[in-house]
């Protein structure tokens, strides 16, 4: 059944309050988003991170769903096992599930259990073709263990290992684009999202769980205490990373590209609306800013090209 949230969240909890986030977690309120539009059909795989840490301190636990916690680098290797082994249970008639229901097995992640240490599993996950759904909190850095460089975090950037001083910049390389490496495994279903704008989350949570075989979904989390930023600017933030075309939201269905919210090139907001109000930016002088403006226009073209391309073809 396509379910649709233009107009309503369902009011069912799955990820329980009482967690223990940070007071503005972009994350948090990220995972409690999707649970809602998951449902309960699920068993969650979490990797070690924030997710796992704020959720799981026993005897507590926030999950009101089957879940389990597995390691930094092994959640497409663990959702690989517990999809084949369900589909043996039910097979073998071991396990039965009324008409029509079926029960999706989803990864949770942080950028550096996705793009980093985990890439490996998941992308052996992808290629065999299981039917999962894989989503990468993105908070931009290595958050739960105090704020280290991943793959994942932006150019100019500082962090614990990436500091900025008289001889760096903070962060060096430009931003693993993840999305685009699950694109190209060919898999089903790509999107990416942000809590900032929850039916358009939640409605690519169920266009992924409707998905026959894998999807992947990578969801922005701004962190307020490792981007440095007040917590009442949470959702902003999210907004502002799409506004400018930082973090562009998307669709790849099929190898065919849509832009969730289109918008040319003319009409982004300049960057350092975004970049100013973070202080792990904040030191960087106009000439960095003027070169991270150029790669966030230049990227947003690509993108552009290839909605046009693919939906040509
Ligand atoms: C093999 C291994 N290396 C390092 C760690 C320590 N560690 C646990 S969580 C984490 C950071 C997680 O970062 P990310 O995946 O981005 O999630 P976040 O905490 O930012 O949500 C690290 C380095 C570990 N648990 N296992
Ligand atoms: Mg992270």
């Amino acid at each position: 059944m396509a379910v649709r949230f233009e107009n309503e969240i369902p009011a069912e909890e799955y990820f329980a309050p009482g967690h223990r986030a940070c007071m503005g977690c972009g994350e948090a309120l990220a995972v409690r988003l999707v649970c809602k539009a998951l449902g309960k059909d699920v068993i969650i795989v979490t990797a070690t991170g924030c997710v796992e840490i704020i959720s799981s301190a026993l005897p507590w636990t926030s999950w009101r769903v089957p879940w389990i916690h597995t390691l930094f680098e092994n959640v497409g290797a663990v959702v690989s096992g517990i999809e084949s082994a369900y589909k043996a249970l039910l097979r073998k008639g071991r396990k039965k599930l009324e008409p029509g229901r079926r029960i999706k097995v989803v990864g949770f992640a942080g950028d550096g259990g996705t793009a980093d240490i985990g890439l490996q599993a998941l992308s052996g996950a992808m290629e065999r073709g299981h039917d999962f759904l894989y989503v990468c909190f993105d908070n931009e850095a290595y958050m739960n263990t105090g704020i280290q460089r991943s793959g994942s975090t932006p150019y100019g950037a500082w962090t614990t290992t990436a500091p900025h001083g008289a001889k760096s910049i903070g962060q060096r390389t430009w931003k693993k684009n993840m999305p685009e490496i699950a694109v190209a495994h060919g898999i089903p279903y790509v999107a990416t999202a942000c809590p900032s704008y929850p039916y358009d989350l939640m409605r690519k949570v169920r266009k992924a769980v409707e998905t026959q075989g894998p999807s992947y979904l990578h969801v922005l989390s701004p962190c307020c205490t490792g981007w440095r930023f007040e917590p009442k600017l949470t959702i902003k933030l999210g907004r502002l990373a799409v506004e400018t075309g930082v973090f562009p939201l998307y669709e790849v269905e099929n190898g065919v590209y849509k832009l969730s919210i289109d918008m040319d090139v003319e009409s982004l907001k300049p960057v350092r609306e975004y970049l100013m109000l973070q202080g792990r930016f904040r030191h960087l002088p106009e000439s960095e800013i003027e070169k991270i403006q150029e790669r966030v226009v230049s990227e947003y073209k690509k993108l552009r090209k290839k909605v046009r391309m693919s939906q040509e073809d």
